[in-house]
């Protein structure tokens, strides 16, 4: 890769009796990199230093990552395994007891050959997550269809990536995060970035952002809080949660009455034009601002300065994601690129800012419901027989497809999934509706949880198994960009902690499935295996050795071969993945979100993150600094809104919805639409704003609508209103 002009060789230091060991942060797709300090005379991980030479992220990190070392050594670490003997304890920390791995493993084999005689190899199943390595990923649904044989296995990535996924699919053929490389986006002209929270969730993106900014370019985002990167847009586009649709489209046909289409490339390298500006063309600057609450003059001057850009990037992220029309709203944002022909080139096209460390290759590899390895699908009779030639089974002995992840609690409280093997998750806080999900959680007739740390879903769980953390495993990730990337062992898994492939390896032998299995012995020994599982499908990694990812600071994917350097920009040949080599610019209707304010629920609650913690906050609620810089939720109410509710700043409030209600601490801030309220979802037990949420799934990704539903605030105290206070100001810095 050739270096960028914020690239400065600085050499780390390191003290005596210490080794630094290279490798990336354990938390988002971003993968800064970073350097784990080890005492040698211990072999224990200290600290931190940061990794100047990594060309993303320039020795970079936010507070999560500064801190993620002390995960590793943390006094909470589950060191054996746990069983729980008395069931009526399940839903509490309470009765567990430690046990050997040989009496956690009996027990396991016992209770899901039983239930699987009982009710059928279907009654188990899988819920994985995506904050491990391609290696895991891989094995993990390997070990859902080959050990087990079950066909319900799917993966956290459907609360994250999936509307990206499908929406990438159908605009282009292929589902890669980023056309581009992270190392072109300051060198762009205009980023165009819809619901992301950049300078929270992807902080060291930031220095790039800014560098758009300084060099003359511009920032437009869509967003209905003024986040940090919002206050400093040049133009805010601060819709009401849910419009995205009708403002993505107003904005093609803004482009398209502007005369900023590309008609040649629109003409070459793409279907579906006419249908599309059939659609938009309704979507008027005056009408979309009925829906979106966005001001004409604003729609009108960001597609004006996205038209005007000889490059620009549209970027997006949860925010237009997670609503129930996600994938509608992936593709109605990209064809803006597509329209313009600002694609397929260095310094334009399009990226999601994918969440969890391993967002996209977690994602490309079996942990799906309908996936397999390569991205190929269960539905292509080709693509079974390429991974069964691989796995060594016959195309008759692969399940069938499964259900998506929140569909599958549906089928645990009919009794249709009896056994759970829970990993690298924990929706008893982050799945939605939660009331619904801990009821099916405590419907199940056995299930084991593998973690580091006893978390909210482990309390339901009969025997827990303890997994090791992202330093004491080696493996590899593929970042937000689509760049396959080393983490590094830095130390040995703590107690008898074992990482999850040794611990499927070892369950497999004993579910009488070891000839499949046994021969995978190291992470390497998987990788090579995996590679090869990949090859021939979208996303092809067999040319991404561990050798080639050193030499070159990681490799993009597709990598087909030993010769192959990887493909750091997408479609540079103008050729995309559908059969005719063509894109597909979608025409895609407004619909509004599944729940809209009435006269009980007034207001739009909206959900998502801070920069403090990770996801459920399992790993980050546990590290003194984070906890200490944010303890507990609180919801972001507009001082006219507060006023009109009578309620102040720090007050205890309950917010409902139809689903469910929880009381939060009111942050008054002017930072907010006054039709909407905000509440972070780091949060377990009565503290989880997913209490509220609803569960109004994407048609096609199965994304449930985490963004917008209808919600109302209730005082807690019969007291005179209190005065609303001056709204707080922001305190983060980027
Ligand atoms: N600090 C921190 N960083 C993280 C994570 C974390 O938990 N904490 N998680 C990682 C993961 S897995 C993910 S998926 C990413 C998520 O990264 P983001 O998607 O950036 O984070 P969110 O806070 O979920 O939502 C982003 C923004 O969407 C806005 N939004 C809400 N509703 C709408 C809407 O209808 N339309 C539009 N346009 N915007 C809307 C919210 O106001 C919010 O500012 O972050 C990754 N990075
Ligand atoms: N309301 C609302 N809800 C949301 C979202 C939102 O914006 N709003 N966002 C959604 C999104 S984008 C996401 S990604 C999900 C994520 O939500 P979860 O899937 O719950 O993600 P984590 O909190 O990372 O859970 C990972 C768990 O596995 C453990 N773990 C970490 N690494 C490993 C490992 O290598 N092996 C094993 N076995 N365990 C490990 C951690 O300790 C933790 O308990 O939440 C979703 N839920
Ligand atoms: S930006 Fe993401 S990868 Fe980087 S240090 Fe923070 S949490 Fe870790
Ligand atoms: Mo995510």
């Amino acid at each position: 890769m050739p270096k960028d002009k914020f690239f400065k060789v600085i050499e780390n230091r390191t003290h005596p009796g210490e080794k630094l060991v290279d490798t990336h942060c354990s938390y988002c797709g971003m993968q800064c990199g970073m350097k784990l300090r080890v005492d040698t005379s211990t072999n224990r991980i200290i600290g931190v230093e940061p990794r100047y030479d990594w060309p993303v992220t320039l020795g970079k990190m936010c507070p999560k990552g500064v801190t993620a070392y002390q995960q590793t050594n943390h006094d909470d670490r589950l060191l054996k395994p746990l069983i729980r003997d008395d069931r009526s304890l399940r839903g509490t920390k309470m009765g567990f007891r430690e046990a050997t791995w040989e009496e956690a493993y009996g027990l396991i084999v016992r209770k899901f050959q039983e239930l699987q005689s009982g009710f059928g190899k279907d009654s188990l199943s899988v819920f994985s997550g995506v904050s491990m390595t391609n290696e895991k990923c891989y094995l993990t649904g390997k070990f859902a269809r080959v050990a087990l044989q079950t066909r319900y296995i799917d993966y956290n990535g459907r609360f994250c990536m999936s509307s990206a996924a499908a929406g990438f699919m159908r605009t282009f053929g292929v589902d890669r995060g980023s056309t581009l490389p992270w190392t072109d986006l300051h060198e762009t002209d205009c980023l165009f970035i819809a619901g992301s929270n950049t300078a929270e969730c992807h902080p060291t993106s930031m220095f790039r952002v800014w560098e758009v900014q300084n060099r003359g370019g511009y920032l437009i985002v869509a967003d209905p809080r003024e986040t940090p990167i919002a206050r400093r847009a040049d133009v805010h586009l601060d819709l009401r949660p849910g419009t995205d649709l009708a403002l993505a489209n107003c904005m093609v046909n803004l482009l398209i009455q502007g005369g900023y289409a590309d008609r040649e490339f629109v003409e070459k390298h793409t279907n579906g034009f006419d249908a599309m500006l059939e659609v938009v063309k309704q979507f008027t600057p005056e009408y979309t601002s009925e829906i979106t609450g966005v001001a004409p003059e604003k729609l009108i001057r960001a597609a004006e300065i996205y038209g005007k850009a000889p490059n620009a990037v549209v970027m997006f992220a949860r925010g237009i994601e997670q609503q129930h029309k996600g994938v509608d709203n992936v593709s109605a944002y990209t064809n803006m690129s597509l329209v313009t022909g600002k694609i397929g080139r260095p310094k334009s096209g399009v990226a999601t800012f994918t969440g969890q460390g391993n967002g996209q290759g977690g994602r490309e590899h079996g942990q799906k419901a309908d996936a397999l390895p390569g991205y190929r699908k269960i539905a292509n009779p080709k693509h079974v027989e390429e991974v069964c030639k691989v796995w060594g089974i016959t195309p008759e002995e692969m399940p069938q497809p499964g259900v998506s992840a929140y569909e599958m609690f549906g089928l645990m409280q009919d009794k249709t999934i009896r056994g759970l093997y829970l990993l690298c998750s924990n929706p008893a806080v982050s799945a939605p509706n939660l009331n619904e999900v801990r009821a099916a959680l405590m419907n199940l007739d056995f299930m084991v949880c593998c973690d580091m740390f006893l978390s909210e879903s482990a309390e339901f769980a009969d025997v827990v198994l303890p997994t090791v953390t992202w330093s004491e495993d080696e493996g590899t990730v593929t970042n937000l960009e689509g760049r396959v990337i080393k983490i590094n062992k830095a130390q040995e898994p703590l107690g008898e902690s074992k990482p999850d492939w040794e611990i499927q390896v070892e369950l497999a032998e004993r579910l009488g499935r070891g000839q499949y299995f046994r021969h995978l012995k190291t992470a390497r020994d998987i990788n090579d295996e995996f590679r090869l599982a990949s090859k021939g499908g979208y996303a092809d990694y067999y040319g991404a050795t561990w050798e080639k990812i050193e030499e070159q600071q990681g490799v993009f994917w597709p990598c087909r071969d030993e010769a192959d350097p990887g493909t750091p920009h997408m479609f540079l040949d103008k050729k995309f993945y559908h059969p005719d080599g063509k894109a597909l610019l979608c025409a895609l209707p407004y619909r509004p979100p599944a729940e809209e304010p009435c006269g009980d629920y007034p207001l739009r609650l909206t959900t998502g993150r801070v920069v403090y913690h990770y996801l459920s906050g399992n790993q980050t609620r546990r590290i003194p600094f984070l906890r200490d810089m944010c303890p507990e939720p609180f919801v972001e109410v507009h001082p006219e809104t507060a006023k009109r509710y009578g309620i102040a700043h720090e007050e205890m409030v309950r917010v409902r919805t139809r689903r469910g209600e929880a009381e939060f601490k009111v942050k008054i801030t002017e930072a907010i639409r006054r039709d909407t309220v905000f509440v972070p979802y780091h949060f377990g037990h009565e503290k989880s704003v997913n209490l509220l949420t609803i569960a109004a799934l994407d048609p096609t990704s199965k994304m449930p609508e985490f963004k917008a539903c209808a919600a109302e605030i209730e005082k807690l105290t019969a007291a005179p209103a209190a005065q609303a206070q001056e709204p707080i100001k922001e305190v983060i810095q980027t």
